[in-house]
């Protein structure tokens, strides 16, 4: 597949299927961490689909090359090189036997088969099984495994793998072995194997068709009382997947072990998720509710694979988005319907809300940069470079596009039909999008560019209303604006956007809709229009009187919406439009705007002010106790200073930064009895409830500490956080309370009190190491000032004995916390963050690629930023160019510097 031209880049264009295939594969491990033996048998033909190759050309990488024999005989003409394994002239069908030797304990990268914390754990997706054994190592190839497992019984007494459990005993000289049989097909990046000392949390589920599964959380056993929360979530994921799709468990065994170094969330390895310890343990003390929401949605995430990623898998890494975009839009389906069920609109759009606030954030930002790329992405160097936003977020806002296009049953019966015609293949986007348009009996050729293009379009609104005939028209034109080269190379033409629009009455009511050439308004009052051309004029009839139109309602599409509303008519969404999202969307365009006005002051230096107008469209909000808590917690909230720098024409932290906390003073004093208010109705007390009332409350209270924070004279703030922090029976509060001392102290330089209580935080948790990392995160991440810059606090805790970079969540904690979510301070005008940066990610790079490739992208938008910034950003970008080897980080520093 690869290039010849420009040899490191692989091109979706170039896809071959592979000459031979394997239909089984017989694994056997001895653990050792220093030295792992493997033996592997598979048997092998050709691919009668492909071109002939006399040779098998089989994928490796660090691995020790033993020996080869073919059908039993030992194979000379093989031959081990620095990309794997070369078998001459091939017999057509055959049984292959190599041996080779791996060195988990020194596998640093977390890719393949490592040690950590003293067990064994794997991760292949996307190329880590060629660092286990030679392979085949392509989603393309499927085939059944049969897994033994041996090692050291007192070490090691607990040894899984996929599927079945076979057959387990005792081995001479104090060892033990486990024989793993999965009965499903899979490739090979859905192998898994784990070995240690762990203990489960276990539960007998009966699944729909009445089989009995059995379900295991594996962990350390010091934490144990911290699963029940994730296996919760697997009892509800395995419900739901029944009764919203019609989809089983197909196994009689489900695992999910966690692990503590892990590059990402997790992993939905058929049968034996491994997971992030982040993404599984969780109690009160230990865990925020964030933690709790985010642990049910990755748990779902893993097993949503089961079906779509395992049964249907992708023909080829280009095709990500088929597993990861689809599985996404599951887990924000479930999500949504444990908080709200199927009918409870408000309560599901605040997980909208929160699914479109980190696209619009993140995805839309990397689709304005150097790393901007299609759904279906047509080029890569690394593929782990390549899960992305754009291919999860975005990938999940086209999978809902067809369902807001055929309804709930229009997609369910696109899914059956997928399933149908593609159980146990690994297959496209394309093959996805047929299934969607067979089963509802359309032409989606066009929705195609969904797939092909970057970029973030945007719809620009134009209306008119004629008095006299009762019609309402509405024009749609939609581009791309100024995006990014690396974005608007892709462009080609119009998308299929379903635009959902209302229309509301000056007494606050949506009006009937009626679209011209209809015989009568229909019942539903929010109406989806296909947009489909470059320009588009849409035609109400029977409007009686100049509406406010309400555009892009639940946010239909992942676009930009540019309407010219007024302050008025926003500050009149925000108070009376039907449809929650839009409600929401209507204080973030109104305070946005504001904040964007006050940032361009700031950077000039002209004195700030806001107008009453604004103060009273919060006050409103705070106080309307007829919305949920949660809602009203993300209304308050104020657009964060990365998606603001990011709307500016150069981008400018300090600005911002400067903005926000203007308005968030001015917000703090002028309401300052309403936050108190609120902060004392929706205090929690008695025992901790997990659920979304209790947390939406536990929301509310913490945003308006922090809001009382902000207070020119913050005392009162610092009594009730202390107060707070002390009596908190949950890591929600007390975290909260933490973070406020942090913030009200800022401005002098720290305090007693926050000092006190980070100390405190640390004894307390010492021995958590999910806490302890909160701990960093917390200090990296809080606001700093000219006589105490965060930068000094960073480098400081580097040097902490419970820092460590080989451990990713601590790096993340520490590290990525500053360089990606401190903005103000990171971009410090001296370029210390850049420096800082650079330095880290070159240690990373030598220990573990990936994780350095994500920290790499914290600069990669450089070129958007005020000019005093970008040579201190270029600079430090060179400095790691020249210095850094994987390939994974030279692909985003190469283009952020082209
Ligand atoms: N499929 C994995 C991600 C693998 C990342 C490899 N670099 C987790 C997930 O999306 O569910
Ligand atoms: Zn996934």
């Amino acid at each position: 597949m690869a290039d010849t031209a420009t040899p490191n880049v692989i091109r979706r264009a170039d896809y071959a299927p592979p000459a031979f295939l394997i239909d089984t594969v017989a694994l056997e491990f001895d653990l050792v961490p220093e030295r792992t033996v493997v033996r592997n048998t598979m048997r092998v033909r050709r691919n009668p689909d492909a071109s002939h190759a006399a040779n098998l050309e089989l994928m490796g990488e660090q691995l020790e090359f033993v020996s080869a024999a073919i059908d039993g005989a030992p194979f000379a003409n093989a031959h081990a090189h620095e990309h794997g394994l070369t078998l001459d002239n091939v017999p057509d069908d055959f049984e292959l036997t190599l041996t080779s030797v791996c060195n988990p304990a020194e596998n640093t990268t977390l890719s393949g088969l490592y040690v950590s914390g003293g067990n064994f754990f794997t991760q292949c997706e996307a190329e880590g099984f060629r660092r286990i054994t030679y392979f085949l190592d392509r989603p393309d190839v499927m085939a059944t495994y049969t897994v033994t497992l041996r090692a050291s019984k007192a070490d090691y007494p607990v040894l899984l793998s996929n599927g079945n459990l076979r057959e387990e005993g005792d081995l001479p000289d104090g060892r033990h072995f486990a024989r793993w049989e999965d009965p499903f097909r899979k490739p090979s990046y859905l192998f898994a194997l784990v070995a240690g000392k762990l203990v489960a949390l276990e539960e007998r589920v009966k699944s729909g068709s009445g089989k009995e599964k059995l379900l295991q959380v594996w962990v350390e056993p010091h934490d144990l009382d911290k699963t029940r929360h994730a296996m919760d979530s697997l009892i509800n994921s395995i419900s739901w997947d029944e009764e919203r799709f019609g989809l089983e468990l197909d196994l009689d065994r489900f695992m999910i072990v966690a692990v503590s170094d892990f590059n990402m969330g997790a992993m939905e390895n058929k049968g034996l998720n491994i997971f992030n310890t982040k993404y599984v343990l969780a109690n009160p003390e230990t865990a925020t509710d964030t933690d709790f929401a985010n642990i049910e949605a990755v748990v779902g995430h893993e097993y949503f694979h089961n079906w779509t990623g395992n049964r249907v898998t992708c023909r080829d890494w280009f095709q990500l988005s088929l597993k990861e975009g689809l599985t996404v839009f599951r887990d924000q389906e479930f999500s949504a319907d444990m908080a709200g069920g199927a009918r409870d609109e408000a309560a599901r759009a605040t997980k909208r809300i929160e699914d479109v606030r980190v696209l619009r954030q993140m995805q839309f930002a990397e689709d304005a940069g150097p790393m901007a790329h299609p759904v279906r992405p047509e080029s890569y160097v690394e593929i782990n470079n390549f899960y992305t936003m754009t291919v999860y977020e975005k990938g999940s806002e086209v999978v809902r596009m067809y369902q807001t296009l055929f309804g709930r049953d229009g997609f369910r019966k696109g899914m059956d039909l997928y399933f149908k015609r593609h159980d146990g293949q690994a297959v496209t986007c394309d093959d996805f999008r047929h299934a969607l348009a067979d089963a509802n009996g359309r032409d989606l050729a066009q929705f195609e560019r969904w797939y092909n293009q970057a970029g973030t379009p945007r719809v620009s609104v134009r209306t008119k209303y004629d008095a006299a005939q009762q019609r309402y028209s509405v024009t749609l034109t939609q581009g791309y604006g100024d995006a990014a080269p690396a974005a608007r190379d892709t462009q080609k033409g119009p998308l299929l956007i379903p635009f959902a629009i209302g229309l509301i009455s000056n007494d606050g009511r949506d009006l009937p809709l009626q679209l011209e050439g209809e015989t009568r308004a229909s019942d539903a009052t929010t109406r989806v229009l296909e947009f489909t051309q470059t320009e588009q004029t849409f035609t109400f009839v029977n409007v009686a009187q100049e509406p406010l139109p309400s555009l892009l309602r639940n946010f239909s599409a992942p676009v930009i919406v540019e309407y010219d509303y007024s302050a008025d008519q926003l500050a009149f969404l925000l108070a009376h439009d039907s449809d929650p999202f839009n409600r929401w969307e209507a204080g973030q365009r109104l305070a946005t705007r504001e904040l964007l006005t006050l940032a361009g002051r700031a950077a000039t230096g002209v004195p700030l002010q806001l107008d009453d107008s604004v103060v009273a469209a919060f006050a409103r909000m705070l106080t309307d106790e007829t919305l949920s808590p949660s809602f009203r917690e993300l209304a308050l909230m104020l657009p964060s200073e990365a998606y603001l720098a990011e709307q500016m024409a150069e981008s400018n932290p300090a600005a911002v930064h400067a903005a926000r906390q203007f308005v968030r003073k001015r917000l703090a004093n002028a309401l300052r009895q309403d936050w108190l208010a609120v902060y004392e109705k929706h205090r929690t007390p008695g025992a901790y409830e997990a659920t979304p009332e209790a947390s939406g409350h536990r929301a509310l209270k913490n945003l308006a500490l922090s809001y009382l924070a902000e207070l020119d004279d913050p005392a009162e703030a610092v009594r009730l956080a202390s107060a707070q922090y002390d009596a908190a029976n949950n890591m929600t509060d007390r975290s909260a309370a933490l973070s406020a001392l942090l913030n009200a102290a800022a401005a002098n330089g720290g305090s007693v009190e926050a000092q006190q209580a980070l100390d405190d935080f640390y004894r307390r948790f010492e021995k958590e190491p999910l806490v302890i990392d909160k701990w960093f995160a917390l200090q990296a991440t809080q606001r700093g000032s000219a006589q105490r810059p965060v930068i000094e606090i960073v480098r400081k805790l580097m040097a902490h004995p419970a820092f460590n970079l080989k451990n990713p969540n601590r790096a993340r904690s520490l590290i990525f916390s500053f360089c990606a979510a401190n903005p103000a301070q990171f971009h410090a005008e001296d370029g210390s963050g850049y420096a800082f940066w650079a330095d880290q990610v070159i240690a990373l790079d030598a220990i573990n690629p990936q994780v350095a490739a994500r920290l790499a992208r914290s600069l990669e938008l450089w070129q958007r930023f005020t000019p005093t910034l970008r040579d201190g950003m270029r600079a430090a970008l060179e400095k790691v160019a020249s210095q850094v080897k994987s390939r994974d980080v030279r692909e985003i520093v190469e283009k952020a510097l082209a």
